[in-house]
């Protein structure tokens, strides 16, 4: 197999690729204004009905679509086919009680698994390698994205999902297992455990495929240099598909949008009109491609730019920038945007783990920060006086870094309690 897993596709002209955005909004459009009452609706209110959209540009007449939309329609509302037709659902946590359900048809696992496979494929993957899956399994998507994706490449797969560090480094061991997939928090801590216990030299690994939580360029060379692999991101939501819905390529500069599939936008979240290409605002998706439960605009709150500029890599369709944070886990203390992104550069920079949590509160009406960072061993064994200079070292960078005072507090290595998925980063005390 060559370096891409569909290439007519992924290398497509730009003309072509317009020509599906425009045939797929048409083809969408239609099929939800005639089967979806939820929609017809919220396209009438908006006064726009399906002859209005005759090209791509015509995309800004339609409304937008929120998670707030989806938990009114939930279950079943925006489902565009009966549900006889539909194969699967996968499933996420909502904004409030409810949670977020996709539903699948044949088809849309389908394109689904071949986004995954083109990610895989761009790692460097091929059918010779063995790729060891450990995003959860179940409701999730990350563990079913890639288990299907790696079986589209061939490869043989490990369908290990989250949990038991122990089983997990014996299976890799003793597999051989070349390609690992699972959340970057989770493959820092392999990492750890692999140097702890001497397995360096017993690992085959040679690129990891990490995603579904923010993470920064400095965690990656963290990473890659632990484990002497290439680390690729790979982004996507439930909402969509799942994993898989943009991924780099080898030259780690960008994830690349599956554009046969979806129709990226980036607008200014306060205003909502779309911005340029290398403007950052918000990433909107239409899932024009889906049968079951296509999307139109929908507002993903993922911060983000986006280039259409050609990738030394071949593939064309545009690329989207490593994820900058969420519109709604941007933190803002003191009247301070805070992003747990910084944070972690910052400790990285200062050769601390990426094991922290924020822990923010209010006290006497003024709000407060304390960041919670795990010593390595090294700084453990260290004197007090040692530690005062780190932590004084540390508060200092911070500071710099974010704008506003942070109080840090050293504590024991691996006492921050390690997540198999997603990390819990920010406790967030305050009742505002
Ligand atoms: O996290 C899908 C996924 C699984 C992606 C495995 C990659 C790998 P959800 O649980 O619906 O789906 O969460 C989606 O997670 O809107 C982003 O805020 C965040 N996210 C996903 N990938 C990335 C990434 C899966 N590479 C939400 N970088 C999205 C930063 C990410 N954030």
């Amino acid at each position: 197999m060559g370096k891409y897993f569909q290439e007519e596709i992924e290398t497509a002209s730009r003309e072509q690729i317009t020509q599906w955005h425009e045939d797929g909004l048409k083809d969408v459009v239609k099929r939800v204004y005639e089967n979806v009452p939820f929609y017809r609706k919220k396209m009438e209110e908006a006064g726009v009905t399906p002859d209005d959209i005759q090209s791509l540009d015509d995309i800004v007449k339609l409304p937008f679509l929120t998670k707030d939309d989806l938990r009114d329609a939930y279950p079943y509302g925006l489902l565009a086919l009966p549900l006889s037709e539909c194969v699967r659902i996968q499933s996420t946590s909502g904004t409030t009680g409810k949670r977020v359900v996709d539903f699948y048809t044949q088809k849309d696992l389908d394109n689904w698994a071949n986004g995954c496979a083109r990610a895989i494929v761009a790692a460097g993957g091929d059918k010779d390698d063995v790729c060891h899956v450990c995003y959860g399994y179940g409701l999730f998507t990350g563990g079913p994205g890639l288990n299907d994706g790696s079986h589209k490449v061939g490869c043989l797969t490990l369908p290990m999902s989250s949990g038991n560090t122990d089983r997990q480094l014996q299976f890799m061991v003793d597999l051989g297992a070349t390609i690992l997939c699972c959340t970057p928090s989770y493959a820092a801590y392999l990492a750890e455990s692999i140097h702890e216990r001497g397995l360096r030299d017993k690992i085959k690994l040679k690129a990891g495929i990490f995603g579904a939580e923010a993470w920064s360029e400095e965690m990656r060379n963290d990473i890659q240099e632990k484990l002497g692999i290439k680390a690729y991101d790979i982004y996507g939501l439930t909402e969509i598909e799942g994993p898989g819905v943009s991924f780099e390529c080898q030259e780690q500069a960008g994830m690349h949008i599956c554009e046969d599939l979806f129709i990226p936008e980036i607008v200014d979240p306060e205003t909502l009109e779309p911005v340029p290409d290398g403007q950052v605002g918000e990433l909107v998706f239409t899932s024009f491609a889906k049968e079951a439960f296509p999307l139109i605009r929908y507002r993903t709150k993922d911060i983000t730019y986006i280039t259409h500029e050609k990738c030394k890599c071949g593939r064309t369709h545009a690329r989207i920038h490593r994820l900058m944070g969420r519109t709604d886990d941007m933190l803002i203390i003191k009247g301070v945007n805070v992003y747990p992104s910084q944070v972690e550069e910052v400790l990285i920079k200062k050769g601390m783990p990426a094991n922290y949590q924020l822990i923010v509160d209010r006290v006497h009406n003024s709000d407060t920060l304390e960041v919670k960072v795990e010593m390595t061993p090294e700084l453990f064994a260290e004197t007090d006086e040692a530690k005062a200079k780190k932590q004084k070292e540390l508060i200092s960078a911070l500071k710099s870094m974010l704008g506003i005072y942070a109080e840090v507090t050293l504590v024991e290595p691996k006492s921050i309690t390690r997540s198999e998925g997603k990390a819990v980063r920010v406790i967030d005390n305050r009742k505002i």
